[in-house]
């Protein structure tokens, strides 16, 4: 994407604009635009794996770069989603065994990005997810079996993202960064209080798309938050091989615009520092990126050995690290749970997986010809062609198949 001289009327984008609001953020925090702009020297980090809430000056904070512990209800919200979100992760690696589903990009282990990347959204805002942010799109509220519908490859995608402000889950990496940024900019011209989420992965960094929306957000000042999941693989591709920046958050003072990195098995640490992205967005600071320091705890799909390019000493390392035991046991020691709504929790966490199980079990009647509709508004003559040669082959193999039957 070239900005062209065309579209860079001043009132639209312009980099004294996008400079005084970065100049005015700073100012807020009392910091140097730079420092604005850079991320704190330690990732933000608020309870410890063992669930233990940690000293303010163990969190990573620093002037400019402080962060208030999120309320209690929202925190009861996310830990109930987070269990819900692993019991689905579990349930789908379960369907896919029984050829149930096509294939499942697990975010096993990384539910705490997930639910926190919904829960900064108002109703009004848009996500962007990628095809590993299943459960992001489900705790945004979009019904599970919708949202699982397109890793049975039976339809486009399951739900409206229009209803729900949601793009579809995107296979090419970062296609959806462009998306993101193109209804930003949208909302920003129809002077909408509209906030945007996009997702993406470390591997994806690489990508040029990547470079394009980030670009292009900064410079049309654009309500955006890059919300990078950095799970240290791109399939078999380790974090060393993809990018030697001091952090992937660094990237953002390349394009002006500000950059934290977060630790991303804390829902805690991630609800604070995007709660706070979000707002100063929507209250016109200009984009964001946030990084958050997770783990793949599983292989990038079913296709997929991960035995093959990692240690399990590795794994073993970050497992304990998982999001939803230390969020157990920072709500119980703090005494907001307890085993009445641990149960609830649970149960409500069944419920979820069993109406997975029923839908994701049914056999839905599959259209060959639907290949070739939704292609163009107006199917050209050689997608007519080649729908007509299907029809004359499903024609001939309808009797040989009914001949086998009737051979029983
Ligand atoms: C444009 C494009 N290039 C390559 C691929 C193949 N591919 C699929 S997933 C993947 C790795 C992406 O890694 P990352 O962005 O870290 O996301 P993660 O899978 O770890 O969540 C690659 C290279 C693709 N889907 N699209
Ligand atoms: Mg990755």
């Amino acid at each position: 994407m070239t900005i062209s001289a065309n579209h860079t009327a001043p009132h639209q984008a312009g980099t004294a604009s996008a400079e005084d609001a970065l100049t005015e953020a700073a100012k807020k925090f009392g910091i140097t635009a730079e420092d604005y702009m850079l991320p704190a020297r330690h990732q933000i980090e608020m309870v410890d794996p063992e669930g233990r809430l940690k000293p303010e000056g163990e969190q990573g904070t620093e002037p400019g770069h402080e962060y208030p512990l999120p309320g209690d209800a929202e925190l009861l919200a996310a830990y109930e989603q987070l269990v819900v979100g692993r019991r689905v992760n579990d349930q789908n690696s379960a369907l896919v065994r029984q050829g149930r589903m096509a294939v499942y990009p697990s975010s096993h282990g990384q539910e705490a990005c997930q639910v926190a990347a919904a829960l900064c959204l108002a109703s009004g805002d848009w996500m962007f997810p990628t095809y590993r942010d299943a459960v992001a799109v489900m705790t945004r509220g979009v019904d599970p079996v919708q949202v699982m519908t397109i890793f049975r490859g039976d339809w486009h995608g399951g739900f409206d993202p229009l209803k729900h402000k949601v793009g579809i889950q995107c296979t090419p990496l970062t296609t959806q960064l462009l998306h993101a940024v193109g209804v930003a900019h949208a909302a920003k011209l129809r002077d909408e209080d509209t906030v945007v989420l996009a997702m993406c992965g470390d591997g994806a960094t690489s990508e040029g798309d990547f470079h394009e929306a980030l670009n292009f957000a900064a410079v049309f000042h654009l309500p955006v938050i890059f919300f990078v999941q950095n799970n240290k693989y791109a399939i078999s591709v380790p974090l060393a091989h993809q990018s030697v920046a001091p952090s992937l958050a660094h990237k953002a003072v390349g394009y002006g615009m500000a950059g934290e990195r977060v630790d991303g098995n804390d829902v805690v640490a991630l609800l604070a520092v995007l709660d706070r992205a979000v707002a100063l967005a929507r209250g016109g600071s200009g984009p964001l990126l946030v990084e958050a320091n997770t783990y793949r705890m599983q292989a990038h799909t079913n296709a997929d050995d991960d035995t093959r390019y990692r240690e399990s000493a590795e794994v073993a390392e970050w497992r304990a690290k998982d999001p939803v035991h230390r969020m157990r046991a920072y709500l119980t020691e703090r005494g907001l749970l307890d085993s009445a709504a641990e149960e609830r929790i649970a149960a409500h966490a069944e419920e979820v997986a069993a109406a997975l199980r029923e839908g994701l079990s049914e056999d839905v009647p599959v259209d060959p010809q639907e290949l070739f509709r939704h292609v163009f508004a107006k199917p050209t003559p050689q997608l007519k062609e080649q729908s007509v040669l299907l029809a004359d082959e499903l024609a001939r193999d309808a009797p040989s198949i009914d001949s086998k039957e009737a051979g029983k």
